[in-house]
């Protein structure tokens, strides 16, 4: 039987924790980890399968071979802008642990919202016993952009919580007990949305979506009085000056941010200090190192068994 090709990996997560799960996945096909300076020069034109994050622009040079790539997350648009990317199959990281933990950051951050956190904590550190009559989640339309993996999985979870819940995506979709609004359906969608979660990913059509325009089209009269927007997609999505000014000037009463256009986001943004913006550090729904080897050997195993890849990219579609 022919000796099985190793694979490359090129995250750039901390390297002791990736280097324990490669040496418990790969024992037997073996690993080239490009975060070991052993490994800074390596022959890499064996090599079939790839598991990148972020990956050097000169990689697909010195890897002519691949077979398969295969993202260290969900989102795929910093392999998409690489100029040398090669015409293979591209698949994305879909796993229960990553989609679980984004679901806990949404809905933590729409009741934190909801029961205004900020203001309980304001009071706090006046030592003020201030009692809030705030709105309860079935008053409040929670709109989705971005109904996918993360997407839906989120909606199911804030409608247990009470949240009426809308969502919009690129194509229409039919999800029970839920309206949704298509592309070009953005208007009558946001005219709905009292929190507005933005779980899209980053693609031509989607960079700077999340501007003044859109932000002025939210419904402003709705039970937290002021819209709040969240994002946990991508920070390209947004433009962040027009974020401080809707909440400088009262179009947004909030915000919740996981992810930004440069990260991290620079000491001196003035994003850390303005008024009921929570900041996190693009660490809503971290790829857990395990389960995603785990997933990687199982497409592997798919591939070598000539079955179909699952979770592949559309590079059309650029997600
Ligand atoms: P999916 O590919 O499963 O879903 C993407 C959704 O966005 C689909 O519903 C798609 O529409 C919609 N969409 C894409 N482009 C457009 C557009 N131009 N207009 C309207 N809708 C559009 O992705 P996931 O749910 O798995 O992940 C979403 C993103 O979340 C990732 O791409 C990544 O950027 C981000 N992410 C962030 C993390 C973090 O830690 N902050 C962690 C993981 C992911 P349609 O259904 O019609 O195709
Ligand atoms: C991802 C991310 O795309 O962590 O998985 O941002």
């Amino acid at each position: 039987m022919p000796a099985k090709s190793p694979i490359l990996v090129d995250l750039k997560f901390p390297p002791e924790s990736v280097a324990r799960a490669l040496d418990a996945a790969f024992a037997d096909r073996g690993s080239i980890n490009l975060a070991d300076p052993a490994n800074k020069g390596a022959d890499l034109s064996h090599v079939e399968y790839a598991l990148l994050w972020k990956p050097d622009a000169d990689l697909f040079q010195r890897a002519p071979n691949l077979k398969v790539i295969f993202s260290g997350g969900a989102g795929v648009d910093s392999m998409m802008s690489i100029a040398d990317l090669p015409d293979i199959p591209m698949v994305r990281f879909v796993d229960r642990s990553l989609t679980t933990r984004m679901s806990e950051w949404v809905v933590m951050q729409c009741l934190m919202h909801l029961r205004d956190i900020h203001g309980h904590f304001s009071n706090q550190r006046l030592h003020a016993w201030v009692p809030q009559h705030g709105p309860e989640a079935a008053d409040v339309t929670i709109g989705i952009m971005g109904l996918g993996v993360l997407g839906c999985d989120a909606a199911a979870k804030l409608k247990v919580m009470g949240f009426n819940v809308i969502g919009w995506s690129r194509t229409k979709k039919h999800i029970e007990g839920m309206e949704t609004f298509d592309a070009a359906e953005l208007d009558a969608f946001l005219a709905h949305t009292d929190i507005l979660v933005g779980l899209l990913p980053l693609t031509p059509e989607t960079t700077g979506i999340y501007n003044s325009s859109l932000f002025s089209r939210l419904r402003s009269n709705g039970p937290l009085g002021k819209p709040v927007f969240i994002n946990a997609g991508r920070g390209k999505s947004q433009v962040q000056a027009d974020i401080a000014t809707a909440i400088r000037s009262g179009v947004l009463g909030g915000a919740s941010l996981d992810v930004f256009s440069v990260e991290p986001l620079a000491a001196d943004d003035p994003l850390w200090d303005l008024e009921n913006v929570i900041v996190t550090p693009h660490d809503s729904a971290v790829s857990e190192e395990k389960a995603l080897m785990r997933h990687v050997e199982e497409q592997i195993a798919r591939f070598e068994r000539g079955e179909p890849l699952q979770h592949l990219v559309d590079r059309n579609r650029g997600y």
